[in-house]
């Protein structure tokens, strides 16, 4: 049986002629224009990044090599006793397009134990760190304390060919994912814990181990596989993705990709959403003093926010133009648990989805009034006892990896170039908009 890393090689090697001869028999094909609200917008809808690692169309929302999120749970293979799937599976399914089987997926958990040891000098970091720091500034620094260990670096020092990048830059990105479960527990443990770590237990798979090192019992590690999974990814060019391609492009290796790429994650109109969409619900129901919200006190309160020019938090996407699957896969989750489907912060949030689409709508700016994966996640960590909501981007970090990871295992094995977009000036857009003699 071939190992990931030589059924990668084996894509890698099928998927380089269909690159090579775009480029050179293909490379005047226009795909797009670009307009001057494009270039003021923040570049939405210009068609300039390539990925096959995930998909999203606007009205169906994310596809995984080619897979709804229904259909990715349901091929992959399950940890026993669990309804969710291995994420180690879920990895080679993202670097190779193909399905694992048992096996296969047995070889990446053993492969990501091997490399799982975190260094002691990444608590050190931690620990000198004043514990009032954000998760994600402890988070992101902690991936960058780890470059020095960069077998990238180490190869691209010695001179090794450009066909052969994909394979170092391979090694990180499995090093990262085995650590980054640990590193995020061990945050939380230290942060919000009374300084507890708990450490890691070789026995479980990357779920698993995860929800034992937060110290949180089943099914939390359920929970754990299924939002890994559900964040991993959503095409390249969403900040957190864009930017771990754009730093990697400068053949910076994935530890100054990855912490760069987090770093981008942790801004509130991206991954950080998913913290405010807490403080906003909590600060809601602490105004009502215990009362249970009346949908016209929510629409006010949903008006009030819009009025003071703040966003409300889990709502609008940047491509999705209907409600984003991922909300569909938490809220179905919460559904079918018992005591989660009564819980009253999720019937507050299942309240916001009844009346906030409307309010945006009369609001009439946001393209899509639905919500986002944000919008949801919260709760179920509410549920299961992780209320710290500032803890909740770094959970989101750990599954966004997965995705950018494999994404810049593949820039490296595709030799994408260094980015650098053009620049213009506002008197070129005047002259170009005939405004300006
Ligand atoms: N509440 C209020 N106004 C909103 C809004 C919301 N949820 N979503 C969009 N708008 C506003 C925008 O701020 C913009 O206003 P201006 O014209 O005054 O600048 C206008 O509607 C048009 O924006 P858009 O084209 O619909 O949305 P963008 O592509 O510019 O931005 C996003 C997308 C997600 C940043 C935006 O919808 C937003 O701020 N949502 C709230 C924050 C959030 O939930 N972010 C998480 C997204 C998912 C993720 O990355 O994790």
């Amino acid at each position: 049986m071939a190992t990931l890393k030589e059924t990668l090689l084996k894509k890698i090697q099928e998927h380089r002629p269909r690159t090579t001869r775009l480029v050179k028999e293909f490379g005047d094909v226009k795909i797009g224009e670009v307009t001057i609200a494009q270039a003021i917008g923040g570049a939405r809808g210009v068609k300039c990044l390539v990925t096959d690692i995930s998909y999203l169309d606007p009205m169906e929302g994310i596809r995984f090599r080619g897979m709804t999120i229904p259909e990715t749970f349901e091929a992959l293979p399950k940890v026993p006793g669990s309804e969710y799937p291995y994420v180690e599976g879920f990895w080679y399914l993202l670097l190779t397009g193909d399905v694992p089987t048992d096996a296969q997926v047995q070889e990446v958990v053993e492969d990501w134990k091997a490399r799982a040891q975190v260094p002691e000098y990444v608590f050190d970091v931690l620990r000198t760190m004043p514990r009032d720091t954000h998760p994600m500034t402890m988070f992101s620094a902690a991936i960058l304390a780890m470059q020095r260990e960069s077998v990238f670096a180490k190869k691209y020092a010695e001179g090794i060919s450009k066909m052969d990048y994909w394979d170092p830059m391979y090694e990180d990105c499995s090093t990262l994912m085995a650590r980054l479960p640990q590193i995020a527990a061990y945050i939380y443990r230290m942060k919000y814990k009374g300084d507890t770590p708990i450490a890691p237990d070789p026995d479980l798979d990357m779920g698993g181990n995860f929800a034992h090192m937060m110290g949180i019992d089943k099914p939390y590690d359920d929970v754990a596989r299924m939002y890994f999974i559900l964040h991993s990814d959503h095409e390249s060019g969403n900040v957190s993705a864009h930017t771990t391609h754009l730093v990697a492009s400068a053949l910076s290796d994935a530890y100054y990709s990855l912490s760069a790429g987090i770093n981008g994650l942790a801004g509130p109109l991206h991954g950080l959403a998913n913290q405010e969409v807490l403080r906003w619900t909590q600060d809601f129901m602490k105004k009502l003093g215990g009362e249970v919200p009346t949908k016209e006190g929510l629409e006010k309160a949903l008006w009030d926010t819009l009025n003071s020019g703040q966003v409300i938090p889990g709502y609008g996407h940047a491509v999705l133009r209907k409600t984003d699957p991922r909300y569909t896969a938490q809220r179905e989750f919460c559904l079918k648990t018992p005591g989660l489907k009564d819980y009253p912060l999720f019937q507050l949030v299942s309240m916001i989805f009844e009346v906030a689409p409307d309010v945006l709508q009369q609001h009439g700016k946001a393209k899509n009034p639905w919500p986002n994966v944000d919008a949801q996640s919260g709760v179920i960590q509410w549920y299961y006892g992780v209320t710290e909501y500032d803890f909740y981007t770094v959970l989101f970090g750990v599954g966004r990896a997965l995705g950018v990871l494999a994404n810049i295992t593949w820039d490296r094995a595709l030799g994408y170039a260094i980015e650098r977009p053009k620049s213009v000036t506002t008197d070129m857009l005047e002259e170009a908009a005939g405004i300006k003699k």
